[in-house]
């Protein structure tokens, strides 16, 4: 029989909690074969990063994975062998109850944020007994180094995006409007939190020397772009230069259409917890703008991941990713920009090396699938 998986989800806010949880659930499905269940509480936040999900009843099959709605009062239900809680979100009660008098319990596993803080490893696989039911909760922590729960990443990855970048280039950037990059043009996608340093980034693309195309997806960001364009409102489609930069609107896609834009571009805005991950499996420099927490917390999570990330760069090309980075987050004064961007571009070869080298030690922490089923299937031993 296969082995049968709940995976849930609470939506709090953006695409990061529905993002991860989906993608776990269809490796799940696709590499291992296991019978899942998506339990999802904001189908609106699904439909936008799968649009083939349309369903508004409750439930629909979604590459081979049940996708269902977690109502309140929560329908009666068999628990599955293995129970992921992504992100802390409390399972329903009924739920918890039924867990408890399953014979064998289900694995109860609480899926946790990804950081690249050296704190992770010492927490990942704790047991948190239930105060009161005969349940045992565990703690699985995505990370960067082997001893932690790995990366999201599937295993046929840098298969596709090889297959994509040799033969459907051409393709990709013909939806848009565009021919394959001039040999002195970057192309960026841009990804993005509302940002105070974001005029400051745009004014220095603008007086670039060399032509930057940058690509956004519609969002958070596109009223920010607006402000600094001078215009009413902005939509997809819409192109417009500004001295160097031409900027241009795209439609939110599926995760998967994502991918290629991430691999498609010589660098990525990227933000949160999945796009940065998918931006690092991109193989191309990134910069991150970390998901901002109270006392910002997120601070010490962006030069943690920078610590790592730049280990193997020379000094001034680690010195230029870490002061672009701390800029765009707010660690710096933004009438820097200008500079953190020359010294970027300057250092631009040896970052786009070391970003291609960089996959290759990612993925010496191991694959998150593969290991919370190794995790899950020890537990039920
Ligand atoms: O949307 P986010 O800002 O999510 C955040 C973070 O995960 C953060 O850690 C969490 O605490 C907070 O939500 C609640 O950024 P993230 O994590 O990159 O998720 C975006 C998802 O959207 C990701 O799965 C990629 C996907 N995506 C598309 O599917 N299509 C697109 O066009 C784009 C731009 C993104």
């Amino acid at each position: 029989m296969r082995a049968t998986w709940d995976i849930f989800c609470n939506v709090i806010d953006n695409y990061g909690d529905i993002g991860i949880a989906w993608r776990l659930a269809r490796g799940l499905v696709k590499d291992h074969g296991f019978d899942v269940r998506l339990w999802v509480d904001d189908m609106q936040a699904f439909h936008r990063i799968w649009p083939a999900f349309t369903s508004d009843g409750d439930q629909q099959v979604c590459e081979g994975v049940r996708v269902c709605a977690w109502r309140t009062p929560f329908v009666t239900t068999e628990p599955a062998q293995v129970v992921i809680e992504a992100f802390g979100c409390a399972l329903p009660e009924s739920y918890l109850t039924a867990m408890s008098v399953r014979a064998p319990a289900p694995v109860w596993i609480n899926l946790e944020y990804l950081s690249a803080e050296a704190w992770v490893a010492g927490h990942h696989g704790l047991p948190s007994p239930h105060p009161r039911l005969p349940l045992t909760k565990y703690f699985f922590f995505p990370g960067y180094t082997p001893d932690t729960g790995g990366l999201l990443v599937e295993a046929d990855l840098a298969d596709k995006r090889a297959t994509f970048l040799e033969n459907s280039l051409p393709a990709f950037w013909c939806q848009f409007g565009l021919e394959l990059p001039a040999a002195d043009e970057l192309r960026v996608s841009l990804f993005a939190y509302e940002n105070p340093a974001l005029p400051a980034l745009l004014d220095a693309w603008a007086a670039d020397a060399r032509p930057i195309t940058c690509l956004v997806p519609e969002g958070r960001v596109t009223p920010q772009l607006a402000a600094w364009l001078a215009v009413y409102d902005l939509k997809a489609g819409e192109v417009h230069q500004r001295g160097a930069l031409r900027l241009q609107i795209v439609p939110f896609t599926d995760q998967d259409a994502y991918d290629h834009l991430l691999w498609a571009c010589d660098l990525n805005f990227v933000r949160g917890e999945d796009s940065c991950v998918r931006a690092q499996w991109a193989a191309r420099p990134l910069v991150w703008q970390a998901y901002p927490q109270d006392e910002r917390a997120h601070w010490e999570k962006l030069d943690a991941l920078l610590t790592r990330y730049t280990v193997g760069l020379d000094g001034v090309s680690a010195d230029a990713v870490s002061a672009l980075w701390r800029c765009w987050n707010g660690m710096g004064d933004a009438t820097e920009m200008a500079r953190c961007w020359a010294n970027w571009r300057a250092r631009q070869t040896a970052i786009e090396r070391h970003a291609q080298a960089w996959t290759t030690r990612l993925r010496l922490a191991g694959r998150l699938t593969g290991k919370l089923v190794e995790f899950a299937e020890n537990k039920l031993k």
